[in-house]
């Protein structure tokens, strides 16, 4: 390649953005491209531009990726102009490096700017070739672009799109696109060499508006798919699998979250006293590592039967409540694995000393993958218990089909008014995450209210 013929290609005049966001980088290096084909586009606060080659030829260096942001003369390739590629040096070619002709005067909106508005649709789709897939999905800015003025150059052939090439489309549809939710390689296009038109679009959501009964059988919606990025290109990476418990775990989660509306009641329990208490019965029981974690399931087990829609299942068709007449109470383990959830069973049955046993030993086998399978079967109820590391509050996912689940984060002591003056008190953080389909609001309130009202005042274990 002789370098004497690369010529530079810069972004063109586009009013008075600076900074303006690289959505798509339409071409890659080696790319043969022809005039007015768009390499890029670069999205404003209004519009979304293309900017066109100014020649044909092969792009010879890209300079640009999606992410950058670019102002007038940013420098976005090297394109060895055609009649160079074929030794046949055209007058710009025979000349150093010189910046790239803007491309014809297309308006944005009322702001003037060269480049190209992307969703210039119909009277620029025979001009431009196959769209390479973009390259990250980025939030979307409403369609405002507008239809550049002047003559349009003639229509051009080029190449077709081959086989496994992305949807041929413009940018405009393509952001449309995204915004809807479709996935454009399930789209038919009618324009030139099988471009996606926006009536191509409009019949293809029709369609689908107007046949909506696999949705509806199923019961099934499809949630819009994440585009799946090439990482690499912005710096080192490493791909390693998930754990086996990770993998297993995760649809759970993620169907757990898709199914239940979830509401979160934060509250704070006062818990100097517990923490008093249990200092000293520390002393008393050297042999036994009493935790914070052991008068909380005993707390939990009696505010659930205190109510006990808390502790239910909602049966598959939705209509029924089917309350459960054990307190079986899953603690989320942290293991070097992922996310474990052994089950302590009849917890209202069991003292605080025996709880603390079984939770040291249930913790314990976790983490040497020891657990069995009945360990992990049956919970009513869950408790994730993140006091050990830190954090004021959080959101924990319910355990479905468990309706509810109680997220315990770091005591703090805390200056508390007692109606004369304040106080250093130790408050406990919780998070009590519920099945709004099954828990009201006001519910939630109460079972979170009586839950730190019980651990304020261990005595009302008793009642
Ligand atoms: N506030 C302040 N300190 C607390 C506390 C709290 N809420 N909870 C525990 N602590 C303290 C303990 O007293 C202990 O202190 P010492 O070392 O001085 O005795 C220390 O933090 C560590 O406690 P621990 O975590 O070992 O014990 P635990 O009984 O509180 O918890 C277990 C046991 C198994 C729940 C916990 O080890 C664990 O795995 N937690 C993570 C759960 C999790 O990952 N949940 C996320 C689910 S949502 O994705």
């Amino acid at each position: 390649m002789n370098d004497q013929a690369l010529q530079e290609i810069r972004v063109p005049h586009i009013g008075d953005f600076h900074d303006v966001e690289v959505i798509e980088v339409l071409v890659a290096q080696g790319d043969h491209v022809e005039a007015e084909q768009p390499l890029i586009t670069i999205e404003s606060e209004k519009a979304a531009l293309d900017v066109p080659a100014p020649t044909a030829g092969i792009i010879a260096q890209l300079h640009i990726k999606v992410g950058d942001k670019v102002s007038e003369g940013t420098l976005i390739a090297h394109i060895t102009p055609e009649a160079a590629a074929g030794g046949d040096k055209s007058p710009a070619s025979q000349d150093a490096p010189a910046p790239a002709e803007p491309p014809q005067a297309p308006r944005e909106q009322d702001t003037a700017a060269p480049a190209r508005p992307a969703a210039a649709e119909s009277p620029r789709e025979p001009q431009e070739a196959p769209a390479r897939p973009p390259q990250e999905a980025l939030p979307d800015q409403p369609d405002q672009q507008a239809t550049p003025p002047g003559p349009r150059p003639p229509p051009q052939t080029g190449p077709a799109p081959s086989p496994g090439q992305l949807p041929h489309a413009s940018p405009g549809i393509r952001k449309l696109a995204r915004e809807l939710g479709v996935d454009l390689t399930q789209v038919h296009g009618t324009g030139p060499r099988g471009r996606i038109l926006k009536e191509d679009l409009n019949a293809f959501v029709k369609a689908i508006l107007q046949h909506p009964p696999q949705v509806a059988a199923s019961g099934a919606f499809q949630l819009p798919a994440i585009p799946a990025q090439d990482f690499a290109q912005f710096g080192p990476i490493e791909e390693v699998a998930l754990s086996r418990i990770k993998r297993l775990s995760g649809p759970h989660l993620h169907a757990s979250w898709l199914n239940i509306p979830h509401v979160t009641q934060f509250d704070e329990a006062d818990i100097t006293d517990l923490e008093a208490f249990r200092r000293e019965e520390q002393q008393r029981h050297k042999e036994t590592r009493i935790t914070l974690l052991a008068f909380l399931l005993k707390a939990c087990a009696v505010a659930l039967q205190t109510y006990p829609e808390v502790n239910s299942s909602l049966n598959p068709a939705g209509d029924r409540l089917i309350l459960k007449r054990y307190i079986h109470i899953g603690i989320a383990v942290d293991t070097p694995e992922g996310l474990v959830v052994p089950v302590i069973r009849d917890v209202p049955e069991k003292g605080i000393l025996a709880l603390a046993t079984e939770t040291a030993e249930l913790a314990q086998r976790a983490r040497q993958r020891k657990l069995r399978r009945e360990d992990l079967e049956g919970g009513s109820f869950s408790i994730s218990s993140l006091g050990g590391i830190g954090g004021t509050a959080f959101t924990p996912i319910v355990n479905a089909p468990q309706v509810a689940i109680l997220g315990v984060s770091r005591a703090a002591t805390k200056p508390i008014f007692d109606g004369q003056q304040f106080q250093p008190r130790l408050m406990l953080p919780l998070s009590f995450s519920y099945d709004h389909r099954v828990v009201d609001g006001a519910l939630g309130a109460r079972f979170s209210t009586h839950l730190a009202q019980l651990l304020g005042d261990l005595r009302r274990l008793l009642l």
